[in-house]
């Protein structure tokens, strides 16, 4: 596969930033090669700098649920640009986009709009702690939360690709507060409330973590979580920034039943664009300035661009609630492949990670057995066969609308291919 263009763009770019890249899983360092630039996108299909096409299972890590430049999407940017790009100011979108998300989660009785999933991480727990007066904060072991300092404690997705239990640059100080507990592990969530109970402002999980791979939360763990967190007076925040809109229209706390005091969402919320909510109960929000003393403010925040972008997404999926059936079938296909290759697939809904362990992978420890370096293998066949799929073996294969039953089936010829390699 011809890479020359892509190659004279990084040792470009390799001088101007960290590992010539905005941000380090797209460095591809974890699939031992250097990364390809695209130049363009359309449906379920990118195309490299070189004129390499491949089938898309990245989808920008998520947003892309419709498939690339979706024209009412890109339309309705188009024409929110032509009335200028961010004010600044209130605007009739803002109200808008918040009733539509709203609509479908209705838990999220008062809501703001952000920037990035770390934005809005980064403001729920600091609402949790203004509403609460607690400091302390549970995660999980495996699960990225976004780059804020006090939750770079053994992340997943970046921080585990590229090995690094707890990131530097960080103060011991910044972390004293975050407890860390075992994803599907109830006993070690339990001694942590018995240890600091009254201190724990609020526990923060990916109801379905997808960024150590892909780990389903197993059954009656989010129930359980429900059901300390109430006990104990403190914050359940389930972040959806990967699930919302994904596993349903509702996302992961229809999808499995469960309700949190607050949510966070990004990536499908924003279209494409940078834009990112966090919201919940009422009482605990309207601690948020400019009502309450917890501040929390963006200069682009719910910017008029990407707000169109983002309501031109729910739009279309909640026009078309057939979208979460399709996207089941395609997932499901793929899943047979994977299995019929050999391969150790996790599954939620259109979300799929082949971890290359023997080992069920139900937590962190088990994504940890994995061999990475047969992961990059297979990332490698892949792409040297026209699919791109996740450059590391702790990221999420993502399924989209327009993956055409054509594309499916020669992704799962290409993966059952792999078995047999010589
Ligand atoms: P952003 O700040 O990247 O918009 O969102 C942070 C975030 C928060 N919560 C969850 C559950 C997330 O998965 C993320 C970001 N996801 C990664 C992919 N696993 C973004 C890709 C990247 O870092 O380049």
């Amino acid at each position: 596969m011809n890479t020359e263009r892509s190659q004279v763009l990084y040792n470009e770019a390799v001088k101007l930033m960290p590992g010539g890249v905005n941000s380090p899983v797209r460095a591809f360092k974890a699939v031992g090669r250097t990364p390809i630039f695209i130049e363009s996108a359309k449906g379920d299909r990118i195309t490299d700098a070189d004129g390499n096409e491949f089938i898309d299972y990245v989808c920008s890590w998520g947003p892309n649920i419709l498939g690339h430049g979706r024209p009412e999407v890109v339309e309705a940017v188009k024409k929110a640009c032509e009335k200028g790009l961010t004010f600044g100011a209130c605007h009739e979108g803002e109200p808008a986009l918040a009733k539509l998300i709203q609509k479908h989660f209705p838990s999220m009785e008062m809501l703001r709009l952000v920037n990035s999933g770390t934005e809005a991480v980064m403001s729920a727990i600091r609402a949790s702690r203004g509403f609460t007066g607690r400091d302390k904060i549970i995660k999980f072991e495996g699960c990225y939360h976004g780059h804020s300092d006090g939750l770079l404690v053994k992340a997943g997705s970046g921080l585990m690709t590229n090995s690094i239990p707890s990131g530097a640059g960080v103060p011991q100080s910044f972390t004293d507060c975050t407890l860390l507990a075992g994803y599907n592990d109830p006993s070690s969530v339990e001694s942590l409330f018995e240890k600091y109970g009254g201190e724990i402002a609020c526990v923060i999980v990916e109801p379905c973590a997808a960024n150590m791979g892909v780990v389903l939360p197993k059954k009656g763990f989010l129930e359980f979580l429900r059901e300390i967190t109430s006990k104990y007076n403190s914050v359940l925040i389930f972040d959806e920034v990967i699930t919302g809109f994904r596993l349903s229209l509702g996302g992961a706390q229809k999808y499995y039943g469960v309700i949190p005091d607050m949510t966070t969402l990004g990536k499908i919320v924003g279209g494409g664009m940078p834009l990112a909510a966090y919201g919940g109960k009422r009482e605990i929000m309207e601690c948020v300035a400019p009502l309450g003393s917890v501040y929390q403010a963006g200069t682009l925040s719910g910017n008029p661009t990407a707000v169109a972008a983002g309501k031109a997404t729910l739009e279309i999926l909640e026009q078309n609630p057939g979208i979460y059936l399709a996207l089941e079938e395609k997932s499901a296909r793929l899943e047979a492949s994977m299995k019929k290759a050999g391969l150790n697939v996790n599954r939620c809904g259109s979300l799929l990670t082949a971890f290359f362990t023997d080992k069920p992978v139900e937590n962190y420890d088990g994504a940890v057995s994995c061999n990475v370096k047969k992961y990059g293998e297979y990332f490698n066949y892949l792409l040297e066969n026209g699919i791109y799929t996740a450059p590391s073996q702790f990221e999420a294969m993502f399924v989209s609308f327009a993956h055409s039953d054509e594309d499916i089936s020669k992704t799962c010829q290409i993966i059952e291919s792999f078995a047999d390699r010589k």
